[in-house]
């Protein structure tokens, strides 16, 4: 048996950490927010070989996943979403035809441990407050401790670059309006800024889900509820499967783009 030694223990952490940390500094795919549409992104992306990181700022991973709707923790993922729920193995239950009814927590751990272990790369309890623009566009992240921001500590951020950044941080769309507030009306919607999302309307939310699945500014992506937000389409509650297939459908473009850009 080993004698522990807690110096030891602080080494090992703030070695490997800061490792990683170094490492990341430079990456193909950068993810801002840790939703399912996130980690389903930073999965498919991992698996095609891309260096990638997803940023969050929370200490869990999941971000509206764990809550099902109205805190009853099961969510409805529709038929065209259930091979992606198959791809993890994530157990589910043909509810009425096409309703497939999942334990909202079986489904957010397995894509986090799914999604990690096919390489994407996850630092939670960081927030991106900034993004790196350059003549071509979007060039990288500007991040800080959630916890610094939380006590409104005046300490400055810390920058890494990406070839491409995923804004998958759900209704606020906090990434595109970092952009639209540097910039003004520059991005690619109908009216050049965030549009802000409709009211509830599930078959008309998911049905336009993946058109708006866009580079909405040079190098720059949304997904996910972020994708509906920025382009104004509606809410659609508790239904997860335009989550699991913007993630994917985002992987595919970012993946495309980067290919055709070498
Ligand atoms: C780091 C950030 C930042 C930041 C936010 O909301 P999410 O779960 O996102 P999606 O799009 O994958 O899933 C949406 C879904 O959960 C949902 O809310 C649905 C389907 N709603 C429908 C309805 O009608 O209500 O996750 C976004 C994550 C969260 O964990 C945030 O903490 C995180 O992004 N985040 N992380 N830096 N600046 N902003």
């Amino acid at each position: 048996m080993v004698k522990l030694d807690d110096i030891t223990v602080t080494k090992g952490i703030v070695k490997e950490y800061m490792e990683d940390l170094l490492d990341y500094t430079d990456m193909d795919v950068a993810i801002g927010g840790g939703g399912p549409s996130g980690i389903v992104a930073g999965y498919y992306l991992a698996k095609a070989g891309y260096k990638v990181a997803l940023f969050e700022r929370k200490l869990s991973i999941g971000g509206g996943m764990w809550g099902g709707g109205m805190m009853f923790n099961k969510v409805v993922v529709q038929e065209e979403g259930k091979r992606i729920l198959d791809e993890f193995g994530i157990r589910s239950k043909e509810y009425e035809e096409g309703y497939y009814i999942v334990d909202s927590i079986e489904s957010t751990s397995t894509l986090t441990s799914k999604a990690t272990q096919a390489g994407l790369k996850i630092f939670n309890l960081m927030s991106i407050e900034d993004v790196l623009i350059r003549e071509n566009g979007i060039n990288g992240v500007v991040l800080n401790w959630s916890s610094v921001e939380m006590a409104g500590l005046h300490i400055d951020p810390l920058t890494m670059r990406s070839k491409a950044l995923i804004d998958a941080t759900g209704h606020p769309t906090e990434v595109t309006k970092i952009v639209t507030e540097k910039l003004g009306r520059k991005i690619k919607t109908q009216t050049g800024t965030v549009m802000g999302e409709g009211s509830m309307w599930a078959d008309r939310a998911e049905g336009n889900i993946l058109k708006n699945v866009t580079e909405i500014y040079p190098g720059l992506y949304v997904t996910g509820m972020a994708a509906n937000a920025v382009h104004g389409s509606p809410r659609m509650g508790p239904i997860f499967g335009g989550m699991l297939l913007s993630g994917e459908y985002v992987a595919k473009k970012v993946a495309k783009d980067l290919e055709n850009r070498e």
